[in-house]
């Protein structure tokens, strides 16, 4: 079994969903824990460590978004090298895998930090290509690399519940455990490197079909003079029935989208799943088609807002 259990009570729950906050009892490890990007995940993901005992020293590239986790208890690291060398275990979570490149083998980089030992957790949402690109280079430093991509978006880090799919060292995987906890609801451990990020791919790729074709739907209802929040009631009660229709469904309808998963890195990774189906040979006929409809939501100017704008564009 590559699954470990995880102290918190799992639901089905996804990220944007209504989930209750259960008090997590987290035993912190020891070791000292960076955590370098924070965006819209990683602040929640950041403040879920220090909130549950762990030792954290934070980076960001835009300063100020330190702010609120340095007034929790973290430690602010002077540049990612810095936040390496001051700590045992360093997470990254940021946009793609220009600024995941950027962070290890840019100045002041990861790299610059990484001795033997050293632990490096990547869980931004990249390609393949790009996680055995910096496993590589930290394993020739000596250290130990673990890929941990994430399921669920703002609601879930908040209120850790987040999906995480690690693999690649698993001793770095016992022995940032407890972070873990702190941040999801269940931890895969899922074997070799590259594991996490093709599963990862693959549950972001369904996601955004079916958000794009629940916003088709939506849009067709209208035309028809249906009652769209009558639509919706009967699409809550049907086998289709997910957090994702009736939390995407609502903002919909509402014509409120925050952006709890900006849309610009839902196209990102509909890209990337993609290209793996070009490498692999895999016709993806369905994912394809989305990925133009989220590329036209962009170029329309909504890439920094929900994914669920792509409505806008089916809608137009
Ligand atoms: P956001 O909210 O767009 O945040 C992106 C983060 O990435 C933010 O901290 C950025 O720093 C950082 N970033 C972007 N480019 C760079 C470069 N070149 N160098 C260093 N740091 C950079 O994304 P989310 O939090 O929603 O998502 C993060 C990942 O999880 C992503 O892979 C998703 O697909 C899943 P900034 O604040 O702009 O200085």
């Amino acid at each position: 079994n590559l699954t470990e259990p995880c102290v918190s009570p799992d639901t089905t729950a996804d990220a944007d969903s209504t989930t209750s906050i259960v008090a997590k009892d987290v035993i912190p490890t020891d070791k000292k824990i960076g955590f370098l990007g924070l965006g819209i995940m990683g602040i929640p993901m950041a403040m879920n460590l220090i909130k549950s005992g762990h030792d954290v020293t934070v980076w960001n590239r835009n300063q100020n978004k330190c702010k609120q986790l340095l007034s929790a208890g973290a430690k602010e690291g002077t540049s990612p090298a810095d936040v390496v060398q001051q700590c045992d275990i360093t997470f990254s979570c940021v946009s793609d895998s220009t600024a995941v490149r950027d962070l290890v083998i840019g100045n002041s980089g990861v790299l610059q930090g990484i001795t033997s030992g050293k632990g490096y957790v990547e869980m931004s949402t990249v390609d393949n290509d790009t996680i055995k690109e910096i496993s590589e280079a930290i394993s020739m430093r000596g250290g130990r690399f673990l890929e941990a991509p994430v399921s669920g978006s703002k609601k879930a880090a908040e209120t850790g519940q987040l999906v995480i799919l690690a693999a690649g060292d698993r001793s770095l995987y016992m022995d940032g455990y407890s972070c873990f906890e702190a941040m999801g609801k269940k931890t895969f451990f899922l074997g070799e490197l590259g594991c996490g990020a093709n599963t990862k791919l693959i549950v972001n790729m369904l996601t955004g079909t079916f958000m794009a074709s629940l916003a088709e739907g939506l849009s067709l209802a209208e035309k028809a003079g249906l009652d769209q929040y009558t639509l919706l009631d009967v699409l809550n009660l049907s086998a289709i029935s997910c957090p994702l229709v009736q939390t995407k469904g609502s903002a919909i309808l509402e014509g409120h989208f925050p952006a709890n998963f900006p849309l610009k890195h839902q196209q990102k990774d509909l890209r990337l799943a993609l290209q793996m189906g070009e490498v692999l040979e895999q016709p993806l006929h369905v994912a394809g088609a989305a990925n133009e409809l989220y590329k036209r939501t962009k170029a329309i100017g909504f890439g920094d807002r929900d994914m669920s704008c792509v409505y806008r564009a089916v809608n137009a």
